[in-house]
């Protein structure tokens, strides 16, 4: 099997901990906003992942407690800077394949973004290359509204943001629990869940470090490093592997490979 791990981060009430009630069962209904930080502590949980070509992946998903909680402090068992120190220290222990930033699509420009401004001065630029944008609340949004709003991501506002995230970004949401009350509608909203799901999913597989496997018809990449240097200094070729085949079909005689 083969694992990936990753940490969430970001402002309290994104939807870190959703997000992964999601990922573990896509028919999951939000629960209704609390008076104080849902979740207080670093914690993990796993979800095994098949990909179309039948790889299974082992996901390990780590939840941490959000940032600029405003709220009533008594709930809060840290400081934003004992947040931020533990989210470091988990950071810089575990070897992550990918931290994934979580915003919210309806307060990204305001308090998420200055959720993020204190991540990126507390934890430096070296993570850039491995972070993924996740903005939720998205399971009412049609195709188009998500292609309107990836506009607005290469906007003055937002650019520093994207710019960060080398990972590129991908939209998720949950069932909505208000507007399954009032509309009492549930199979478009799931139908939507489970397609940003899906293509959430298939982004974090992509993110699979481990070597391709070598087949025959992979020799030629093999050698190629070999052949380009043979390139830069001809003299190393022998008269059988002729001008031509220097160029197009890539041929070296056996006595040239072993030189
Ligand atoms: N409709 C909808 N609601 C969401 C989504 N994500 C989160 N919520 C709701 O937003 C609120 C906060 O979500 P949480 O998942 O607890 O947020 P969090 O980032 O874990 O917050 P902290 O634990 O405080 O850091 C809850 O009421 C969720 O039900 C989403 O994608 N769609
Ligand atoms: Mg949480």
């Amino acid at each position: 099997m083969i694992q990936i791990n990753c940490i969430l981060l970001g402002k309290t009430d994104a939807g870190k901990t959703t997000l992964i009630e999601t990922l573990k069962n896509p028919e999951y209904v939000n629960t209704q906003s609390t008076l104080y930080t849902a979740t207080n502590n670093v914690a993990s949980q796993t979800i095994t992942v098949a990909s179309d070509n039948n790889k299974l992946y082992e996901v390990k998903i780590v939840d941490t407690p959000g940032l600029n909680d405003v709220r009533n402090d008594i709930y809060n068992q840290y400081s934003n800077e004992e947040k931020l120190k533990l989210i470091r220290n988990h950071l810089f222990q575990t070897d992550y394949t990918f931290i994934g930033l979580v915003f919210d699509m309806k307060s990204i420009i305001q308090e998420d973004l200055a959720s993020f401004r204190i991540l990126r001065e507390y934890l430096g630029e070296t993570l850039t290359w491995k972070t993924l944008l996740i903005i939720t609340h998205c399971e009412n949004k049609r195709a188009e509204d998500l292609r309107q709003f990836d506009l607005q991501l290469q906007g003055e506002n937002l650019g520093e943001l994207v710019s960060f995230c080398k990972l590129g970004h991908v939209y998720t949401g949950a069932l909505n629990s208000e507007v399954l009350r009032y509309s009492g509608v549930r199979e478009p909203m799931l139908e939507n869940v489970m397609k940003l799901r899906k293509d959430l999913l298939a982004k974090v597989i992509s993110f699979d470090k481990s070597p391709p496997m070598m087949s025959n018809r992979n020799r030629s990449d093999e050698r190629e490093p070999l052949i380009l240097q043979r390139r830069r200094a001809k003299s190393h070729y022998c008269d059988c592997c002729c001008e031509c085949c220097r160029d197009c079909c890539n041929y070296i005689c056996d006595y040239c490979t072993i030189l």
